[in-house]
């Protein structure tokens, strides 16, 4: 981590930072439970822990004043009818929002809130997504042949509640119907008292 003020290029074409501090990995395996199709999950996973989604960081300290950044790239692919996704999560912080750029590829942002509001907006090389405060968020690559890529900055103090989602997954569902993607309601979302 620098403590003097520093730039990093972001190279169209290539999109991986020219420094980063982590470089996280995301594999088929810690997707248990999240896709809807039980058995095209454990199908696809016999053939191997397929890599879904890649996370480079810049690290700065995780308190408030501080934006955490980096770029996130989410690779193409299904799952039964389900695209490659990230996790998704609240911030533990719930009033803390989040700005995405989308560099490279095509998805959509499926977003929800605990008092019951949804919404699912487009990603699109060069367009910017706002996540509104208590909004929590996972992003969708609705290509199958080209990775999503974005930047993201957020809070420093936001942290991470992933329990949430892992438990009652997300309201609506992102599935590739008709060489497309369809915007369902997922049948397994339950709410935190089984709504
Ligand atoms: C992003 C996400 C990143 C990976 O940096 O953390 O795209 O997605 P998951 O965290 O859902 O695995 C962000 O929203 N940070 O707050
Ligand atoms: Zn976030």
């Amino acid at each position: 981590m620098k403590n003097i003020p520093f730039t990093f290029d972001l190279l169209p074409g290539r999109w991986i930072p020219t420094e980063y501090d982590s470089h996280l990995k995301r594999t088929l395996s810690s997707m248990q439970g999240q896709y809807q199709n039980a058995s095209a999950y454990s199908a696809l996973l016999e053939q191997g822990d397929r890599l879904l989604y890649e996370v480079y960081e810049l690290h700065r300290p995780q308190i408030a004043g501080e934006l955490l950044h980096g770029v996130s790239v989410v690779h193409p692919g299904l799952v039964g009818d389900e695209y490659f996704m990230t996790k998704g999560h609240y911030h533990q912080v719930r009033e803390t929002g989040e700005v995405y750029y989308c560099l490279q590829g095509q998805g959509k942002m499926v977003m929800e809130t605990e008092a019951g509001e949804w919404a699912v907006e487009d990603f699109r090389a060069g367009n910017v997504l706002y996540v509104l405060p208590k909004w929590a968020h996972r992003s969708v690559n609705t290509s199958l042949t080209e990775d999503l890529i974005f930047l993201f900055i957020y809070p420093g103090n936001a942290g991470h509640d992933y329990a949430t989602i892992e438990q009652q997954g997300f309201r609506k569902l992102v599935l590739h119907r008709a060489g497309a993607p369809l915007v369902v309601d997922n049948p397994r979302w339950h709410g935190p008292q089984g709504k």
